[in-house]
């Protein structure tokens, strides 16, 4: 249920003393070895010593991608090359990689926070760990594959792809826990429903499915297709990678492994701090890393933090589903709109729709169109006139309800919208190109 319980369940006040005391550390660590945060905090006129508790984070200048851009590959790391001991990449939509380092230690504060959500999902020394998220740059298939291994799981780092042989492995080893994006979770649900197998033949428990946002509805989905618990698992390569927060077996939300990373939700706009409960901007520093230590760093998620005491008896933070990120966010009209408002109505206004979709913007006469392509389950009856009606006009009502802004959706055929097996695109947004 637990890996570090005591860490994991400590008294609020004890562990602010401990995010207090690693903060401090944390400040002067990066003062003394990046010359960008020193610059920085100068222009900011903060000092190390202004930094006497974890309260005073607000008075810290915040970092955010374009710094890492500005010193790639290496220039924010802390540590001497020396001491590094793995680097990982991450592509943004722009631009170039943005590039971490983990030093020995960072690696081992990886894997537990891992373990920490592979256990918090129902993950025990017995169980078999499917690792479909890619191997490589990418952090998901080896941060969850070391998390697994310490935990004692067996692990299977079966990585992306070949969709044939995942199912063939996941069915002759009996495996219990998967972990993938959730997209890649739909495409196997069907790619079983295909080749005749049904979901209860496998052994699957749970599944640890993030990298991308997705919905409680198509959580539902998932459990229902997969025969399994689906837990949420939020994280971001400049932060850790996977673990930075994950669900528990009460599934309401994914615990901040605060006493590692400390979180804090700001107004997207001035920056502000926002009190619990209230939807912003997730910022993380990090309060224990060596490799590329981060201050108030601006994730681009939205998201709200609640510090309500959650009944498995963990006490940090949990935040509520990533609403998308804010770079991601659709500006139709002047309405602000995130794609996951659009993939909740699919997934709960008619169970004829399948949860494949795709979101397209475009600029016509100077007015901006919102298009959603969407399949229909197998079964569902194209070829009804009457049928296709009836559903379409369903959806833009809905929609046009969920988001104030009438969409033109269009029922397409089965197979026709890309598959992923990582993270989906599920926007095009024709005005920028
Ligand atoms: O996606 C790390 C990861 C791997 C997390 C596997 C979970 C599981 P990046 O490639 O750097 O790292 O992308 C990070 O993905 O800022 C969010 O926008 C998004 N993201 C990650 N987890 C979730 C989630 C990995 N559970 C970016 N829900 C983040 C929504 C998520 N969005």
């Amino acid at each position: 249920m637990y890996y570090q319980e005591r860490l994991e369940c400590m008294a609020r006040e004890e562990k602010r003393a401990l995010q207090s005391e690693r903060l401090i550390s944390t400040v002067k660590l990066v003062y003394e070895s990046v010359p960008a945060y020193r610059k920085k905090m100068d222009l900011a006129g903060v000092k190390p010593c202004d930094i006497k508790s974890i309260s005073d984070i607000v008075k810290l200048p915040f970092t955010t991608k374009q710094d890492l851009r500005d010193g790639y590959p290496f220039g924010m790391f802390s540590a001497d090359m020396e001491d590094i001991v793995r680097v990982h990449a991450s592509s943004g939509t722009t631009g170039k990689l943005t590039v971490v380092g983990y030093t020995e230690n960072d690696i081992k504060i990886w894997a537990e926070c891992c373990a920490r959500s592979l256990a918090g999902a129902g993950g025990t020394k017995k169980s078999l760990l499917h690792v479909a998220y890619g191997y490589g740059l990418f952090t998901g298939g080896l941060g969850l594959h070391y998390g697994g291994e310490l935990l004692g799981l067996s692990v299977v780092p079966v990585s992306s792809g070949n969709t044939a042989r995942q199912i063939q492995l996941l069915k002759d080893f009996k495996t219990d826990i998967i972990c993938c994006t959730p997209s890649y979770a739909v495409f196997l649900a069907d790619e079983l429903e295909k080749a005749g197998v049904d979901p209860k033949e496998l052994s699957l428990k749970s599944g640890l499915f993030g990298a991308e946002p997705w919905t409680e509805e198509m959580r539902k989905d998932i459990e229902k297709r997969l025969n399994l618990k689906a837990y949420d698992i939020y994280g971001l390569s400049e932060i850790l990678g996977p673990g930075v927060a994950g669900e528990c077996e009460k599934q309401s939300g994914c615990h901040i492994w605060d006493d590692h990373f400390y979180p804090e939700i700001v107004h997207e706009k001035t920056l502000k701090p926002l009190a619990d409960g209230k939807a912003g901007e997730l910022v993380f520093t990090t309060l224990t890393k060596e490799g590329i230590p981060l201050i108030r760093y601006r994730t681009r998620d939205i998201t709200a933090i609640t510090n309500e005491p959650c009944p498995c008896g963990r006490t940090s933070p949990r935040i509520k589903r990533i609403a998308g990120r804010s770079d991601d966010m659709l500006i139709i009209r002047g309405v602000n709109i995130f794609p996951s408002q659009i993939e909740s109505v699919l997934m709960s206004a008619d169970s004829r729709v399948a949860p494949h979709y795709h979101i397209i913007t475009d600029r016509v006469n100077n007015l901006d169109i919102l298009e959603i392509e969407v399949e229909l389950n197998d079964g569902a009856n194209f070829d009804e006139i009457k049928t296709v009606e009836e559903i379409t006009k369903k959806l833009t009502v809905e929609i046009a309800s969920a988001i104030s802004v009438v969409p033109k959706v269009r029922l397409v055929s089965t197979g026709s919208i890309k598959r992923s097996e990582g993270k989906s695109v599920r926007v095009t947004d024709r005005r920028k190109s």
